[in-house]
């Protein structure tokens, strides 16, 4: 479809039906549905290609942490049988591929305008259009406006005294060059020790001359078991996909686990030992399934911390280093890390371990890192200090509501949020996977697809009704932000300093971002919304619902 540049634009405004921000799983998808409706769409990508994550993430190591055959589109039943995995835990280099894939098979690129970062949307009430703005220049307008901006994309840069003065190289992990970077033969200080961090650490200790490990928090990590994916298993994999996927909507995190429905306080010490050992032994997040109350019950997470934390001991050589690495917090409560060889990394004899637990980071001087008292020189700097995460790309835009008000200023409290899709306040914006849903908590993937689905449906029955304008009620969103912050209270993940909670960026409100409940009972109340003709949403519009 044509973009219409006289139905409200202004000069050198392109205007359409809606306006997607980003070309990662989620704007992908969001601009095939839309398509299906008939609507004019246009994609702004701050990226050279489509991607999102995978386009930025490029630090050596980077892979999904959840199994590829799940880690992937299921609306094309032809796309999920061509494509071929060929990892169990698939690197950034294939998702990236797989990604670009996806956009020529559906012919997407044509609607995508690269390299152009949105910078502001704000809405019209006299026109019910939303107009967007980009640093390139780019100026459109649209009745939709749809960010799919990703949860962890606003890469997070602490500020550090003297870190400009560095005469080295400084990276950050999620900002990596396209081209790769080659360590070897350098000295390498490395900051943070999160997911970023375990991936990257045993890749750069394997090429740098020595690697200082900057840790202020250990962090659990179970073994991965990666491998190549055996063919024999993926034609079983693709013989069961629509069993598979099924049984994965019914699960808590939309990947097919066997949970079990075991507690571990009711288990045995020696029972216990055996099932977290079969679950080390098989690798991945599916650990963390063992038993129901692990997340629930300090007693009983204590059970599996120790497991690990034993784990930790037999691993490392020196037993200093290994108590250094060794959690004593809530397992689970930050992002569990799937890691390929990360505690044996510290044997190595060019590799050491400052902790800055108890005395924080003193300075980036023009040689290095000066951390407990000592100056430790080197050749480039990694932070792989993450992300503000889930509200951090949103609000890095100047999103303007009803009567100019911020999200900004609406959000100085924490993320509010109808079903974590709409904003009371901002009417005809949705957010995929936005704070109040499930997403991070889950396989991002599926999460993406039912979000898509439910805001196409939510659009094509404006447009079968001639509805122009739609907002959450502030009684719904009330009520939704009460329920989120009511579940997330019940569980041991309010128990630490995490990006869940927004304690990683100072002055960030602590608020528990995700919606914790599970995406089953999270879908049921999407769709019971739909069902009832978009309860706790105002919809208004040139002719009376048909
Ligand atoms: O970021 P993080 P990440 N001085 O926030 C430290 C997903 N992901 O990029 O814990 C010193 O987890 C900080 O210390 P602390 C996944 O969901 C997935 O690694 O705040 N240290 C921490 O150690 C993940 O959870 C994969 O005390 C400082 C680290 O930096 C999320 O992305 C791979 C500091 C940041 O860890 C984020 O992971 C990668 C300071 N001033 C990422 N500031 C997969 O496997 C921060 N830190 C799919």
């Amino acid at each position: 479809m044509q973009p219409n540049s006289s139905q409200a634009g202004g000069k050198g405004e392109c205007a359409y039906d809606v306006v997607i921000v980003g070309a990662g799983f989620a704007g992908l998808y969001m601009l095939h549905r839309l398509r299906a409706l008939g609507c004019s769409a246009r994609v702004f990508e701050a990226g050279g290609d489509v991607g999102g994550t995978w386009y930025w993430n490029r630090y050596p190591g980077a892979r999904c942490d959840v199994e590829s055959v799940q880690y992937s589109y299921q609306f094309d039943a032809a796309l999920q049988q061509d494509w071929n995995w060929s990892e169990r835990y698939a690197a950034q280099p294939e998702l990236l591929s797989y990604a670009r894939h996806v956009a020529d098979r559906f012919d997407l690129r044509r609607d995508i305008q690269f390299n152009c970062r949105v910078t502001a949307a704000s809405f019209d009430a006299a026109l019910g259009r939303w107009r967007i703005e980009a640093d390139d220049g780019s100026r459109a307008s649209a009745r939709f406006c749809i960010m799919a901006t990703g949860c962890l994309s606003a890469p997070n840069l602490p500020a550090f005294e003297g870190e400009m003065t560095f005469k080295g190289d400084r990276y950050h992990t999620g900002y990596w060059p396209h081209q790769g970077v080659d360590f070897s033969g350098k000295r390498v200080a490395i900051i943070g020790t999160g997911s970023s961090a375990v991936q990257s650490i045993p890749i750069i200790a394997r090429q740098a001359e020595h690697l200082y490990v900057f840790q202020r928090t250990p962090n659990y990590a179970v073994p991965a078991h990666n491998a190549p994916l055996d063919p024999g298993y993926l034609k079983q994999v693709k013989a069961d996909y629509p069993a598979l996927r099924q049984r994965a909507k019914q699960t808590m995190t939309g990947i097919d686990f066997d949970y079990s429905e075991q507690k571990a306080l009711e288990t045995s010490p020696q029972e216990r030992r055996r099932e977290y050992q079969r679950r080390w032994d098989h690798g991945g997040l599916w650990f963390l399934g063992a038993y129901q109350d692990l997340m629930v019950e300090q007693e009983a997470n204590d059970t599996a911390a120790e497991f690990v934390r034993g784990k930790i001991r037999d691993k490392v050589a020196n037993p200093e280093i290994a108590g250094l690495l060794a959690p004593t917090n809530t397992i689970g409560c930050k992002r569990l890390c799937v890691d390929i060889g990360y505690y044996e990394t510290f044997n190595r004899p060019n590799v050491t371990l400052i902790d800055v637990s108890a005395q924080p980071i003193e300075a980036i001087t023009p040689r290095g890192v000066r951390a407990r008292g000592a100056e430790f020189a080197v050749d480039a700097i990694v932070f792989a200090t993450g992300f503000d995460a889930m509200t951090g790309a949103l609000l890095r835009i100047d999103i303007r509501g009803r009567n100019g008000l911020a999200l900004k200023q609406k959000w100085s409290e924490g993320p509010r949020s109808y079903l974590g899709i709409a904003v009371a306040g901002f009417p005809n914006l949705f957010t995929i996977t936005g704070p109040g849903s499930p997403s991070v908590l889950t396989n991002m993937l599926p999460t993406i697809e039912q979000h898509v689905e439910w805001i196409a449906d939510l659009i094509g029955f404006m447009r079968a009704r001639r509805l122009e304008v739609i907002e959450a009620e502030g009684g719904a969103e009330d009520e939704w932000v009460a329920h989120v912050g009511e579940l997330a209270g019940r569980t041991l993940r309010y128990t630490c300093g995490s990006w869940y909670l927004g304690v990683n960026i100072p002055g960030k409100p602590r608020v528990f971002m995700p919606y914790i409940g599970g995406f089953p009972k999270y879908v049921e109340r999407c769709n019971e919304v739909a069902a009832n003709g978009y309860q706790g949403f105002v919809a208004t519009g040139a002719a009376p619902a048909t």
